[in-house]
């Protein structure tokens, strides 16, 4: 099997409307294992670092105020195929052209306030999870049942 580890951060607007619990459930109900788990404020300078790829985008300064405007919640979390499978469970970027049961279509309304990031390839999962977590914070453990998950 082959197991891959991707980055999750429940942004603000998912903090502060409660869906936590909500949108973590799904991840542990699809069968994924988390290994990383904290809620803090991005500083700026990692929001930028986060969202290099978009510095010269015009929706870039709302969406670094936007992401540091209210504690978020991040988590790194494993599985087989665990980037491609998460973002399909995350849906399309924007809310409104998202499949119903993604979470961004079930949850959201619009692109600037869709409640979830997900790490987009192997590569920048690997990134992202170096900027936001430490090595020791990444907590490996075995999966009770994980025999039933997988065969
Ligand atoms: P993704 O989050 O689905 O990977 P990206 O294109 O990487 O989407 O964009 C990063 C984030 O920037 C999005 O999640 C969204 O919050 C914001 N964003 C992307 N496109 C727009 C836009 O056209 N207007 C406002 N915000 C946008
Ligand atoms: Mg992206």
């Amino acid at each position: 099997m082959e197991s891959e580890k991707t980055l999750v951060i429940l942004k603000p607007d998912a903090v502060q409307r409660g869906l936590i619990g909500k949108i973590l459930n799904r991840f542990e109900e699809k069968g994924l294992k988390i290994v990383a788990m904290k809620m803090i404020f991005v500083e700026k300078e990692k929001a930028h670092r986060h969202y290099e790829a978009h510095k010269k985008k015009l929706f870039f300064n709302s969406l670094i105020s936007f992401i540091t405007s209210g504690p978020v919640c991040i988590f790194g979390i494993e599985g087989e195929d665990a980037v491609d499978v998460i973002r399909t469970m995350v849906g399309e970027t924007d809310p409104k052209k998202a499949q119903p049961g993604s979470i961004r279509h079930d949850f959201g309304m619009q692109v600037g306030r869709n409640l979830i990031h997900a790490s987009d390839s192997v590569e920048s999962a690997e990134k992202e999870i170096n900027l936001f977590f430490r090595p020791e914070e990444i907590v490996e453990w075995k999966h009770n049942q994980y025999c039933w998950i997988y065969e």
